[in-house]
């Protein structure tokens, strides 16, 4: 899964990709960076301590660095988004911190109102793609054929939508309806989660200026929602295990807004981690909610799908409460599962397949 981290200029998004990643960015260079994230999981961990493996692997996300969007200058928003065609969601960051040395954003000097630049850009943006397309389909120098027509109907109504300010999440769309703008990546249809970057003073005391604007909006659209201190993320990071229990404790927190914040895109994107455990490797992987055992197999491997038997399947709260898979299995908790069984979130998957 890919997530495309966006925002006004100067709002801690390289800032908050180096903490996901690890990746050391040149705040100077014009190269955006791709990088890899840990979706932090406890279970993971307590896992690996049961399993005592010779790796432990979490599931990752992969995340996208982009330029600034500046609303004034539409040579590096076409870019920024065509950067971010591809991402499954996007990761807007809003800049709550107070830092003298670094000036707000133009229009922006609240989170508030550059939540609302940044809804007007991605407006913008579907708005100029569909009108686009409706000229091109309009002025088509041949007859359109039934799909087509199809189209142009229903992009003259997503058109209305935008025009209203509206996002196209709102409109109802069939499944069929999906497919006919399926290749246009348009903004307003995707999972997007809120980051607020937030200084220590406000991060404590738990609030900042516009707060409240700023959640009902997010309710108002649905979006995901998470606040982080992204400069003492980065002191954090910094810290060996020891110290960072501790300061972690001080501030009376259990995981810090980077750790979180993976797992908050993961439930937007809608989606579930299954666990494969042994003395090898003990390992989370990801899968959309309501996959299939065979899918999950695919995930692991293209032979385990294809030779897929069955699947043993235990829940992670039994392993836990009953200490060991000897027991779950002796309680009569284990299952097994042919292709189509729906897996959960949290169930422990062992393949028996034959190729
Ligand atoms: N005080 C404070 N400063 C921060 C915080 N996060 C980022 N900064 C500073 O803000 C400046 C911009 O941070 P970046 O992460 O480069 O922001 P950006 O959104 O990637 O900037 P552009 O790519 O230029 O649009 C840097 O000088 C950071 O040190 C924060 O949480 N608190
Ligand atoms: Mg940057």
């Amino acid at each position: 899964m890919k997530i495309g981290i966006i925002g006004l200029p100067q709002v801690g998004k390289t800032t908050i990709f180096s903490l996901l990643t690890g990746i050391e960015v040149d705040p100077y260079s014009p190269i955006h960076q791709k990088g890899v994230a840990k979706v932090y999981d406890k279970r993971v961990d307590i896992l690996s301590k049961m399993y005592n493996p010779k790796k432990t692997t979490y599931a990752t996300l992969e995340f996208y660095d982009t330029p600034s969007l500046d609303p004034s200058d539409k040579k590096s928003r076409t870019q920024v988004f065509n950067m971010v065609q591809n991402a499954d969601a996007l990761l807007l960051v809003l800049r709550a911190f107070k830092n003298d040395s670094v000036p707000y954003p133009e229009n922006g000097e609240t989170a508030f109102k550059q939540l609302k630049l940044a809804l007007d850009e991605f407006i913008f943006r579907d708005l100029e793609i569909i009108t686009n397309r409706i000229e091109r389909l309009e002025n088509a120098k041949r007859k359109l054929d039934n799909r087509e027509e199809n189209e142009l109907k229903l992009l003259k109504e997503l058109a209305k939508v935008l025009e209203n300010e509206e996002f196209l999440s709102k409109y109802e769309l069939t499944d069929d309806q999906r497919k006919l703008i399926s290749s246009y990546s348009l903004v307003t249809l995707r999972p997007i989660i809120i980051a607020l970057n937030l200084d220590e003073e406000q991060f404590s005391s738990n609030s900042y200026e516009t707060k409240e604007e700023v959640l009902e909006l997010v309710k108002e659209y649905n979006f995901a929602y998470i606040e982080l201190c992204g400069l003492m993320e980065k002191e954090i990071q910094e810290l060996d295990e020891e110290e960072r229990a501790e300061f972690l404790k001080d501030l009376g927190i259990e995981q810090t807004g980077i750790e979180r914040l993976s797992k908050v895109v993961y439930d937007q994107l809608g989606l579930i981690s299954f666990f494969t455990v042994g003395p090898d490797e003990v390992r989370a992987w990801t899968l959309k909610k309501k996959s299939t055992a065979v899918e999950a197999a695919g995930a692991i491997h293209s032979d385990l799908a294809r030779g897929f038997i069955k699947a043993e399947v235990i829940k992670y709260k039994d392993l836990i409460e009953l200490g060991s898979e000897k027991e779950v299995k002796e309680k009569g908790l284990m299952k097994l599962v042919g292709k189509e069984h729906i897996i959960e979130d949290g169930d422990i998957i062992t393949i028996r397949f034959n190729v």
